[in-house]
């Protein structure tokens, strides 16, 4: 809607810029269309500010800078995606995270390993954190010390610009982290602020007794209990305490302050300058404190992310938000934004909730919880996308609903404790070999590190030279990959998995690492074992092998991507997880057996959802007719299938 009040002012600002005349329609068009909600969304974070407009004012500055400041390529980018927004739902993309100093070294190093990532067929690359960090208390770089410099070790900024350029060369899409919730304090704003200067002791959460802090603590829960209990640091420097959520060096940024949100702002469009793709906004749903609160997902917090989209929007339009919300599965798909043609806050998420639950039908081998929560998780805004992992470098916490739980005919704390004490190996049929995190002995509860090929049962099965249970994690390990490739979002295949790596126990000798058990599952790439894949008898060679097919019949097949709809289907059969993805005849009924036993597809099914028998029906994946003759498919255990009709 159309408000004179934000347009006088919007003119005011453009002609005491002086730079109208450098600025082309396509950005004035937009800053019109966007400063409306930017207005708006700002008033409403700084509402007490008598200085709000000044803000305001940096803010579109910084924006008419960074743009002047944009390469033509990349505007031609923008240009591109704006008109085809819906470029992210597509089949063909395939993802994969890596360090890129554990898989390759340096940027040098990753550019000579690109081959490698064609030749598995990923053509999205999530660059774990690059950025200029402290050597040790780095917390795997989210705890940045220069966003403007990438980590030495690694290499520099104009290598990032040129594997940038290489990557939209070859149709590539690039992905970095950026922690906006906190820094390192190795920051030069925290220096200053340790040094006394009440300007950057402002950007952060500094108090000079424990009164704020106490109250704070009745409600905040702590993310890492036991390696860095409590929210709070004392800095003896200048006798205050300071907020520090995750470790205590890292230093939670205040943005009730609004130049530490322009400071943010200009940081995000310099790393877009750089031809960076999507941008990974970590732990944003811890954005915005309040005391008495959980400072969790508040509405300030969505708001500033509201804010940050716009402004992306008009300076950066190619740039895309990925929300790291590990969060309830209510609460994630508020990080889209409420609107239900495009997302107005991040294009992406993580899809910690299937994720989750795909570790459950793990350990139960029957669909129950996913089948219960799936049906009352609402669904996502139309243009944004699912970003779909078995693991990632983190944690898995067991972050379901409880009463999804009881629905599914379970008791939630004991369900919990089953899914924990299976995972870890704590059960003695149970094959699952991770290790808790951040165990709360109080309330009995656990995350679980480890990682995937550990977590399926291989580890367990190599170290028992146990050769059948070793073909059932291997087709376990596969089976979970299918379900992300085919469910609907972009599968993010974790660096190591394609691989089968096992836990890596190393991290315990380095006294850096050992506080924290999720270095088990962030292995160095081993590019001989690497040379393994091409030896179609290892188990390297086949989960290579059978990922690479996967990611190959996806990228084809249309009904695959987001953009089409995806229908849950009751086979009556727990064991059995089958869904529906695209309509009419171009669909594809997708069935996974979850149980490590046959299972059987009855042929009523099929009919039911109006399969032609007679034609008979085809599977996708190996490329076979299925044989419906005794009036049912027979799933071998961890089987999947893709029916499409012949
Ligand atoms: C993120 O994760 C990163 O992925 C972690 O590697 C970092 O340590 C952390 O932020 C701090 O930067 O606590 O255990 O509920 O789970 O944001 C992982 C969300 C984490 C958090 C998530 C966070």
């Amino acid at each position: 809607m159309y408000n004179p009040e934000s347009n006088r002012l919007l003119q005011d600002i453009l002609s005491r810029s002086g730079k109208s005349g450098k600025l082309d329609e396509h950005f004035l068009m937009r800053l019109s269309a966007n400063f409306q909600d930017i207005f708006n969304y700002f008033h409403t974070l700084y509402p007490l500010r008598n200085d709000v407009w000044d803000h305001l004012e940096r803010l579109v500055n910084v924006l008419i800078d960074k743009y002047l400041e944009r390469d033509k390529d990349l505007k031609l980018v923008d240009k591109k995606r704006e008109g085809d927004p819906n470029w992210i739902l597509s089949q063909e993309l395939v993802g994969m995270m890596l360090y890129v100093d554990r898989f390759a070294g340096d940027l040098k190093g990753l550019k000579d390993k690109l081959g490698y990532l064609e030749e598995l067929g990923v053509n999205l690359v999530h660059l774990m954190p690059i950025l200029k960090c402290p050597e040790k208390n780095n917390d795997g770089g989210y705890a940045v010390s220069d966003y403007r410099s990438i980590n030495p070790a690694i290499g520099t900024m104009e290598e990032v610009k040129a594997l940038a350029k290489d990557f939209k060369k070859k149709d590539m899409v690039l992905m970095m982290d950026l922690v906006l919730n906190h820094t390192s304090n190795q920051h030069e704003w925290a220096q200053k602020a340790r040094e006394g200067d009440p300007k950057y002791q402002g950007y952060y959460y500094f108090f000079n007794d424990r009164t704020v802090p106490d109250q704070f603590e009745q409600s905040l829960p702590q993310v890492f209990p036991e390696s860095a209990p409590g929210n709070f640091t004392y800095i003896e420097d200048v006798n205050k305490w300071v907020m520090s959520v995750f470790h205590n060096y890292q230093w939670d940024l205040n943005y009730t302050n609004p130049e530490v949100f322009i400071e943010m702002l200009d940081i995000i469009l310099y790393l877009s300058n750089q031809g960076i793709d999507i941008l990974r906004l970590d732990a944003l749903a811890f954005m915005w404190k309040k005391v008495g609160t959980t400072s969790q997902n508040l509405w300030e917090a969505h708001l500033l992310i509201k804010t940050f989209k716009s402004c992306v929007r008009v300076g950066a339009p190619g740039t895309l938000f990925l929300a790291e919300a590990i969060v309830a599965p209510d609460e994630i798909i508020k990080y889209f934004g409420e609107v239900q043609t495009t997302s107005n806050e991040c294009d992406l998420a993580y899809n910690a909730t299937l994720m989750t639950l795909l570790w459950d039908t793990v350990a139960t081998k029957n669909n129950r919880l996913l089948w219960s929560t799936m049906h009352n998780v609402p669904h996502k805004p139309m243009g944004a996308t699912w970003l779909n992992y078995v693991r990632c470098h983190d944690d898995i916490g067991l972050g379901y609903e409880d009463q999804h739980a009881e629905w599914a005919g379970y008791s939630p704390w004991h369900h919990r404790q089953f899914l924990i004490n299976f995972m870890v190996g704590n059960i003695d049929w149970s094959f699952g070999r991770g290790r808790k995190f951040m165990e709360d002995k109080v309330k009995g509860d656990a995350r679980i590190s480890g990682s995937l090929a550990s977590l399926a049962g291989l580890e367990r099965a190599l170290v028992e030279k146990d050769k059948d249970a070793e073909a059932l994690a291997l087709q376990r390990i596969v089976m979970l990959h299918s379900i992300i490739v085919s469910y609907g979002g972009i599968p993010m295949l974790y660096a190591g998995d394609e691989l089968a790596r096992i836990n890596d126990y190393s991290f315990e000798e380095d006294p850096s690492l050992s506080y924290d058990n999720r270095w088990m599952h962030r292995p160095k790439m081993d590019w001989k074992q690497a040379d393994l894949r091409k030896k179609k008898s290892t188990v390297e060679g086949k989960v290579f092998t059978e990922l690479q097919k996967l990611i190959k019949i996806r990228k084809k097949q249309k009904a695959f991507a987001d953009s089409e709809v995806r229908h849950l289907v009751d086979c009556h059969n727990q064991h059995l997880l089958a869904y529906v993805r695209g309509e009419g005849n171009k669909r594809v009924f997708v069935v996974v057996n979850l149980n490590d036993h046959p299972e059987e597809l009855k042929m009523d099914m099929m009919f039911h959802l109006g399969f032609d028998m007679k034609k008979g029906v085809k599977d996708l994946y190996s490329g076979a007719e299925l044989d419906f003759s005794g009036y049912k498919y027979t799933l071998d255990p961890h089987q999947f299938i893709w029916i499409i009709q012949q």
